[in-house]
């Protein structure tokens, strides 16, 4: 029989492997899952309350139209985390500056960096979005929390996953010891333990990339992609595209198939500190890898808020061959000598 465990439990199980740990984080990811369940029940009826569909009149930091349910999810997310008493600042995708907790006594010792709905291009048509999110230690002095608290590498973090809204909604997150996913069950309003330590394949049969911007890829990218689509050796069948739009999808199918997302330079798009970095935590705690193609993106340093870092991510045998790529030594392809 499988086990029966709730988000909450697991949460507390974690806590008991650090020593170190005051129930502050446990406190702090209960108070995240409330508010994906709020976010989650608007998501799920969005077609049917015309008040969350379609744009609203402003446009964010980065010149993104803001969804209506983009906006619902923020504010849900800042009224929620806001009065936690966990958290001592907070940054995000749709805020140009940091967030500060502005009740002295709701203020706690951590620093949260999150995308309150990442894909919110794909909710007027029905395609799985996410909310993905990031958890630091504060590291400055004094009560209330600042940018240095949420400038720091992804090395650091303390916990890191995302919520995706899909067929069904699901929790995957690590603190560290694994990674586990948790689907939600609407009945109990309790998210449930469903993929107890996930461990991606070393390698998959699936590459994500928008093939639409194959002009602007570096050389490494168009090796590795046109190898991908005609392995050539014989070895192996060519690999599939599945590439949805939404990041949490893409990456969440690829955590669990096997398999890698690209979303190279030269004009990367994916922002390091809310996307970035939590996807990559969670990657390497399931045995896969991410890097920027130079450098692991866990120990990129940030030097700002809304950073944009290429993502290559996924198995770890699939990010190696593209880094092989990267290096220029490539394998002998189909029609060179053995
Ligand atoms: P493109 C969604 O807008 C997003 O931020 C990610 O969820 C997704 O992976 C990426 O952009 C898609 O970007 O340029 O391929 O449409």
């Amino acid at each position: 029989m499988s086990t029966f465990k709730t988000v909450q439990q697991h949460i507390l199980e974690q806590e008991r492997l650090h020593p170190e740990a005051t129930g502050e984080l446990t406190s702090l990811l209960g108070s995240l899952t409330v508010a994906a369940k709020i976010i989650a029940r608007d998501v799920r009826r969005a077609g049917l309350t015309t008040n969350v569909l379609g744009q609203t009149q402003t446009v964010n930091v980065h010149g993104e139209t803001v969804m209506k349910l983009d906006q619902f999810a923020e504010d849900t997310i800042q009224r929620v985390m806001g009065s936690s008493g966990m958290l001592a600042v907070m940054a995000s995708e749709e805020s140009q500056d940091v967030i500060s907790i502005s009740d002295e006594r709701a203020r706690g010792n951590y620093a949260m960096m999150y995308d309150p709905l990442d894909g919110s291009s794909n909710i007027d048509v029905n395609v799985s979005i996410g909310t993905i999110f990031s958890i630091h230690r504060k590291v400055t002095a004094g009560d209330d929390g600042g940018e240095a608290d949420c400038l720091q590498p992804g090395r650091r973090q303390v916990a890191a996953g995302y919520f995706i809204y899909g067929s069904s909604t699901m929790m995957v997150y690590t603190t560290g010891r694994g990674v586990s996913g948790f689907t939600l069950d609407p009945g109990l309003g309790e998210f449930i333990l469903s993929h107890d330590s996930i461990r991606t394949p070393d390698r998959g049969r699936i590459y994500s990339i928008n093939e639409g911007n194959r002009n602007q890829w570096d050389e490494a990218t168009v090796t590795y992609i046109d190898r991908l689509k005609s392995p050539g050796d014989g070895t192996r069948e060519p690999y599939s595209l599945r590439y949805i739009g939404s990041l949490v999808a893409d990456f969440h199918r690829n955590l669990l198939k096997g398999g890698i997302f690209l979303y190279p330079g030269p004009k990367p798009k994916l922002r390091l500190l809310y996307e970035a970095a939590p996807l990559a935590m969670v990657a390497e705690q399931a045995g896969g890898a991410a890097t920027t193609g130079t450098t692991p993106v866990m120990d990129v340093e940030p030097a700002s808020l809304h950073m944009r870092v290429p993502l290559i991510i996924g198995s770890r045998g699939d990010v190696d061959d593209y880094l092989e790529c990267v290096d220029g030594d490539r394998r002998p392809g189909p029609d060179s000598a053995s």
